[in-house]
């Protein structure tokens, strides 16, 4: 199996450890570094098996790569997944992610890492106690803290763009937005457009976190096995990945779908799928890019937060050229996006 995921991966390197005292297989996936040293966050998750484990981190590291290209980022692409035989806490946790900080180090500085699914800027402090090459750490400590609300302020930027390309008009007034998950990304994601006039509904499957956000901003909530078949003007994944396959497709009932989760294809002749519906996609790898944007920006290019602010707004416009580019030649969006990405790293080679 290992032979098989990795032989068929076109990325450079894959370190894996297996943390004795916790039980934790350690995956960091190394895709590129024609760009800049990778980087991308650390995610901690209990999978089925090892194998899951890395099959997830090799993809969403080669993910990194398109992203950080697309939005032409001196970086490349990589990821790293903690796979957790279960919940994890208080010094347990703080012993195994010093024991991650020790691996990380020993790579000087190939592999930068953040906060992904699972894992805080507190988190973040405890690897920094041990590696330099971390992004991501809380204010408190110096860092750029939680980079989810300003991933949602990409994701916000692209959803209006991708409705100004599929409406003619990108007023958000009366248009009807599903957000999937309201999780760190999805909750102020929620929050920016029902500030901007649209009508939203949201799901999720922490029925406490669901309610919350509804009562707060003023949104409808939606049985989270009911979310994908509504009808909505746009359908925004911000869950885990995958939620685009054969047999969800079909049912959609949406004109665009653009949200922050990585991976949101589960195979890809989903992108092929989704065209052929007439269903707009937003390259979940150009769209989610504003958390990147922002830890990067921020703390290794030392850009303002004014100049952070312009690349979100730009990645709405670098999705209406895609979707321009993917209309002229009867391409999937994707396809587009991904041939960006492609060019900017060939330049580099
Ligand atoms: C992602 O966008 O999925 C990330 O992992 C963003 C990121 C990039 C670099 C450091 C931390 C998080």
């Amino acid at each position: 199996m290992i032979e098989d995921l990795i032989g068929r991966w076109d990325g450079e390197e894959v370190v894996v450890r297996f943390d004795r005292p916790s039980g934790t297989w350690m995956f960091l996936c190394i895709h590129s570094t024609r760009l800049g040293p990778a980087a991308g966050g650390t995610r901690m998750k209990t999978y089925a098996r090892p194998g899951d484990a890395l099959r997830d981190a090799l993809g969403l590291s080669a993910a990194m790569t398109l992203k950080l290209a697309a939005v032409d980022l001196p970086f490349g692409g990589g990821k790293a997944v903690l796979d957790v035989p279960g919940p994890i806490g208080g010094e347990d946790r703080r012993g195994l992610l010093l024991r991650y900080a020790d691996l990380l180090r020993s790579l000087g500085g190939t592999y930068r890492t953040g906060p992904d699914v699972n894992t805080s800027p507190e988190d973040m402090d405890v690897i920094a106690e041990r590696a330099p090459y971390v992004f991501c750490r809380t204010e408190a400590a110096g860092g750029s803290g939680d980079p989810g609300p300003h991933t949602a302020r990409g994701v916000f930027h692209g959803i209006r763009s991708s409705i100004g390309y599929a409406f003619g008009s990108d007023d958000l007034h009366g248009r009807v937005i599903l957000v999937q998950g309201v999780g760190d990304v999805g909750a102020p994601l929620a929050a920016y457009l029902a500030a901007a006039g649209a009508r939203v509904l949201i799901s999720d499957i922490a029925a406490d976190r669901v309610t919350e956000v509804a009562a707060r901003i003023g949104a409808e909530v939606v049985a989270p096995g009911e979310a994908m078949r509504t009808e909505c003007d746009v359908y925004a994944p911000c869950a885990l990945g995958g939620t685009l396959n054969e047999e969800t497709i079909p049912g959609l009932r949406c004109r665009v779908v653009a949200g922050s989760a990585n991976n949101q294809l589960a195979e890809p002749e989903d992108a092929e799928r989704l065209r052929a519906a007439g269903i707009l996609y937003a390259p979940d790898f150009l769209i989610n890019a504003g958390g990147a944007l922002y830890a990067l920006g921020l703390e290794a290019l030392g850009w303002t937060r004014e100049r952070i602010e312009e690349r979100h707004e730009g990645i709405g416009k670098t999705l209406v050229e895609i979707y321009r580019q993917a209309d002229a030649e009867g391409i999937p969006t994707a396809a587009a996006a991904e041939r960006l990405a492609r060019s900017r790293l060939d330049q580099a080679a």
